[in-house]
Parts: structure tokens; sequence; C-alpha cells
């Protein structure tokens, strides 16, 4: 049997991560944990964003823009939305609409999340299965100098201007973890988990707020590696490093290290932070540098085989 990973991941820059992943390891080897604590109802539809954003990047057909939604979009819909004086702030494109609707009418159904997705995955072409973290709702809170907002308002509607005092995580307590997910994670065959470049406390930690989950990773015999999302101190995309900062957290790699801390055995730094090393060393956590910024697809490819090629050096079966 194969070896086989699993990818934990949510927004733009870990989606492509697992693009490039995909591209060296086929569907019985590679799955994907993927957050859904950025799901919200609205306009009466259930919006799963991160899922969605995985989804277009694995079926190339990402607005390449944006990393969100599709290319060779149109906003008929959106743009008579607001003309009506409806809520016109999170932008669905025409044909972005036609996925809402549909996952909206099957989970109004009664089909569970995952399945939905199974659906919706396959109906895009993609061999590999995406993974929702959990069927049951959780939804990310941030608190802010100015009160709790839900995620999209803090993220889309306020632009993630307000500061930020902390998150939660709405219903994690009572998640139960992806069924497939947790089966990949105890089988023997599992060489490796790779905790994809996303933000840390909005992307990644709602999914390691999944009762088990945590244990889960401390307990697997695979290496369990994570790419780092700061560049010499910058975000790639989005506002890790404005909330680091924020967080009275330093913006550096060795920071979101220690935020995993207790479920790393690697970590994948740019080749800018390569002198970081040492002070990941001292804390007994192997390091390597390597290009990180994913602009083309030979970038993601190559991230995804360096990361491999570490996990295999961590691996002592
Ligand atoms: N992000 C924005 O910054 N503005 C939007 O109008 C927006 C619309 C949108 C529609 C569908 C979708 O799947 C994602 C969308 N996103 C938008 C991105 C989304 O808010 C974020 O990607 C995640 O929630 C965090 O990574």
């Amino acid at each position: 049997m194969n070896p086989r990973y699993l990818a934990i991941t949510g927004g733009v820059g870990g989606a492509k991560l697992c693009v490039g992943l995909a591209r060296l390891l086929g569907p019985d080897q590679l799955s994907f944990l993927v957050n859904t604590g950025d799901d919200f109802e609205h306009l009466g539809l259930h919006v799963s964003p991160d899922i969605d954003t995985l989804t277009y990047a694995l079926a190339d057909l990402s607005n390449p823009e944006t990393g969100w939604g599709r290319r060779d979009e149109s906003w008929h819909f959106i743009e008579t939305l607001r003309g009506l004086g409806g809520e016109g702030w999170f932008n669905l494109g025409d044909r972005d609409l036609a996925l809402h609707v549909l996952r909206s009418q099957w989970l109004r159904a009664g089909i569970g999340l995952a399945e939905v997705t199974d659906r919706l995955r396959k109906a895009h072409g993609i061999a590999h299965a995406i993974l929702p973290m959990s069927d049951d709702p959780v939804r990310t809170e941030v608190h802010t100098h100015a009160g709790t907002l839900a995620f999209q308002h803090y993220f889309v509607r306020e632009r993630c201007a307000p500061a930020v005092t902390g998150f939660s995580f709405a219903g994690a307590e009572s998640a139960t973890l992806n069924v497939q997910a947790r089966a990949w994670l105890a089988d023997p065959t599992l060489a490796g988990v790779i905790v994809c470049p996303s933000n840390p406390f909005v992307s990644i930690d709602p999914i390691l707020a999944i009762p088990g989950l945590r244990a889960a990773l401390r307990d697997c015999p695979a290496p369990v590696v994570a790419v780092s999302p700061i560049v010499a101190g910058l975000a790639i995309k989005g506002p890790t490093a404005k909330m680091m900062e924020e967080l009275r957290v330093p913006q550096t790699a060795v920071a979101v290290a220690s935020h995993y801390e207790d479920i790393l055995d690697g970590f994948v730094l740019d080749a800018q932070d390569e002198a970081l090393i040492p002070a990941l060393a001292a804390r007994d956590l192997p390091a390597i540098a390597t290009p990180s910024v994913m602009v083309t697809l030979d970038d993601k490819t190559a991230l995804a085989r360096t990361t491999l090629a570490f996990i295999h050096s961590l691996y002592a079966p």
C-alpha cells in the first residue's frame, strides 16, 4: 500500500500548497482536511468559503487575482441584489452562486456536509477527497475591541480592520471530527501530515479545536510538518501578521512554530528565514528553509516536493 498523507488546510495560501501536493500524490495517497469555521448562512444560502477555495484551486477554476471564487466570473446577481437593497458586501459571482445553491439544497434535504462536499468535488472532476473538518457546525468568532464579529463580517464586511483580541470557535467542543480523516490518522500507512501555510488563528486553529484531533496528531507515528505562512515577518496573503501584532505575538515564523508546537515534528521556513533554523533546533524542532512563495504551479509543486522529502527525512518507521 502506498504511503498516505493528510493535508490540513484553510484559505487561499493553504489551497496553493494542496494543488502542489495533488500533482505529486494520487487520491489513494492524499486527502485534504478543510476548515469550516468560516462557513456562514448568507442570503438563505450555506456558504463554505474554505471548501470552495480548495475546490476551485484543485479544479483549476480559481480567480488568480483573489484566490477565492472563480475566474471568468460575472456579477449580475450580486449587482441586482444590491440595486434592490439586499446585502451586497459578500461578492457572490453568478457561476459561484450555483455551487452555493446546490450545497444549500442538499444540506436542507438533510445530507451531511461531508457527503455534500464529496458530491461537489466529484462534480468538479476532482479525484482527491476533500474532507470538511466536521459535519457539525463550528463558527469562528473574532473578538475585537469593538466586540465579537462573525468571521465573514470581520474578514469581508469590515475588511479585517478591527484590532483582534482573540478568537473562539462556537460549537467546536461538541463537533465530531470527519470520519474519513479520523480513519486516515489511525491508518498504519499514514506517512505524514502537512499543516498548510494557512492562517494559524482562523484557518488551522478551528480544525485543531475539534476534540481529539490534537491528541491524534500528537500520537500519530507519522511526522506532522507545518509550512510557515509568515515569510520574513510578513504574511503572504491575508491578516496573519496583523493579527499577530494585535495579539502581541512576534510576527515571525518561530512564533508560528511555537503556536503549533505540541503537534509538530518539523517546520518548513521560507528561504529568507533560514537564519531561524538554529532557534527552532534549540526547541527540538527540526526545520528546513526553502522558497515558499507560491505564484506558479511549479512553485506549488516544488514546495510540495520539498515538504514531502523533509517528512521522509523525519520518518523512521
Ligand atoms: N473574500 C473577500 O475578501 N471578499 C469577498 O467578497 C469574498 C467573497 C467570497 C465568496 C465566496 C467564497 O467562497 C469566498 C469569498 N471570499 C471573499 C473569501 C473568503 O471570505 C475567505 O477566503 C475565507 O473565508 C478566509 O480564507
